[in-house]
């Protein structure tokens, strides 16, 4: 294999090659992968396979904020496994996923009344593109398929999740796959506008009137759904400006189109509230979840929705399935009960409240970044903010990819996405984590001029 790389080989205990890697540069990767190869995690820290502790800074893939090895979840997991390790989805249920159902609704803004699940973000989000354009049709105004999504939205990797959201590489190399009558709001990040905002940014709110202009275009009979996520997390923190999503309610409901919120990482507390449709104040028509659902510890997705939408599937033979979509998976006893685990953990460590409480000690320790070399803009809400950093010229990537490498050897599993370096602590995170999270990413700034 030819390697251009310059870093150094080092002896490798693991066979990587047969491991197709997802998101991640390969063949960089496999010239060291001891350094990024985890062999354990407790709480809210990863051990290396070369013995390094990692802070989580993102935890996990911002599915694990009530910490690793958690004993509740654990506990709950092995006994499930030996009470009832599988139940056929279809045709068939069993208690866990029913109770789960009503706790995932009481959690949910006011309004919403069933849960329909899957098995990761991205099944979620298909599952809801669908329901949207099956609940038109099933009251007879057929012609509603257009879907709408956002430049800069991150929907997951199925067709559906591709189509409406607007990162472009995870299109290009796909497009004769994508879903036909999509189009697209533009985002709301303005660099002049609204760098090193605190929060919601009070500039953008006039965005939201491009879909009056999309509405103008396709016309309103044609359209199906509307999907942003509330704050655009993989985008890198994109903060919804103030007013905008109440916008965007406003002008859906005139036009009879339904408002799909991806809470696949705002949902189950990122934001401080069990969903950013409660931080915001914006009720959606149904909303995407998955990750925090089982503090990551099981893949489950899912799609809530009002009642008005499951009704209108309801109608019919009660003896014919209302609706042709499911996963071998969904509803996995394993996972229902690692999220019922999860969400007594939530209640009992009072997650929300804490997450709330670290808000503004990451708000404050983050905004300090303001100055560093090369840091062009700051953005946080809840607990999760981004450093936007200036590419090197003609290397986009390489400076946050050093950043990044840094802060491993400062003992912190920063995430790191174009020059983008994005931060999720564990609810569970102490003060003087955050601090040190932000100070070690303040060295690692410094040494990747
Ligand atoms: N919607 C949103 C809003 C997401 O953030 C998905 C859907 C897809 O979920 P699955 O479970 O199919 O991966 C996501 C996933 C990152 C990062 O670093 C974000 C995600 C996944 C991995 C990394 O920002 N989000």
């Amino acid at each position: 294999m030819k390697n251009e790389s310059t870093v150094p080989q080092r002896a490798s205990a693991i066979k990587t090659e047969a491991y197709w890697m997802p998101f991640t540069h390969n063949r960089y990767f496999k010239r060291n992968p001891l350094s990024r190869t985890l062999v354990r995690a407790e709480g809210a820290y990863y051990t290396t396979a070369e013995g390094k502790r990692l802070f989580d800074c993102l935890s996990g893939l911002w599915c694990c904020p009530l910490g690793h090895a958690h004993p509740k979840i654990a506990e709950a997991v092995a006994k499930q496994v030996r009470e009832l390790d599988y139940s056929p989805a279809f045709q068939m249920g069993h208690p866990k996923i029913f109770s789960l159902a009503e706790r995932i609704v009481e959690l949910a803004p006011a309004g919403m009344g069933h849960v329909f699940f899957g098995n990761s973000g991205s099944e979620a989000v298909d599952t809801a593109l669908k329901i949207a354009v099956g609940y038109h049709r099933m009251r007879g105004e057929a012609s509603r398929t257009r879907l709408i999504g956002r430049e800069r939205g991150y929907h997951g990797v199925g067709l559906g999740g591709i189509s409406v959201g607007g990162i472009a590489p995870n299109r290009k190399m796909f497009a004769p796959l994508l879903v036909q009558g999509v189009d697209h709001l533009p985002h709301t990040h303005s660099a002049a506008e609204m760098a090193f905002s605190r929060g919601q940014p009070k500039w953008g709110v006039h965005l939201a009137e491009e879909l009056e202009r999309l509405v103008a275009l396709h016309d309103a009979s044609t359209i199906a759904a509307v999907i942003v996520e509330p704050m655009q997390g993989s985008g890198g923190v994109i903060v919804p400006p103030a007013g905008y999503l109440e916008r965007l309610r406003q002008i859906c409901d005139r036009h009879g189109i339904l408002l799909v919120f991806d809470e696949v990482i705002t949902g189950f507390g990122r934001l401080g509230e069990p969903f950013g449709a409660q931080r915001f104040g914006v009720t959606p028509d149904m909303i995407a979840f998955a990750k925090i659902v089982t503090n990551g510890v099981i893949p489950m997705g899912g799609v809530i929705v009002k009642p008005a939408i499951y009704d209108a599937f309801m109608t019919g033979p009660e003896t014919a399935v209302e609706l042709f979509h499911g996963y071998t998976y969904s509803g996995h006893p394993v996972a229902a009960a690692a999220a019922h685990a999860a969400l007594d953990a939530i209640a009992e460590e009072g997650s929300f409240k804490r997450a709330r409480e670290l808000e503004p000690v990451l708000e404050q320790a983050v905004h300090s970044l303001k100055g560093e070399p090369g840091v062009v803009d700051i953005r946080n809400i809840g607990l999760a903010a981004a450093v936007e950093l200036e590419p090197i010229q003609g290397k986009p990537g390489a400076r946050a990819l050093k950043v990044f490498e840094r802060g491993m050897e400062e003992g912190m599993l920063y995430r790191f996405t174009g020059d983008t370096i994005a931060m999720a602590p564990p609810f569970i995170s102490t003060e003087p984590e955050i601090e040190t999270m932000i100070e070690k990413l303040r060295v690692a700034i410094r040494a990747a001029r």
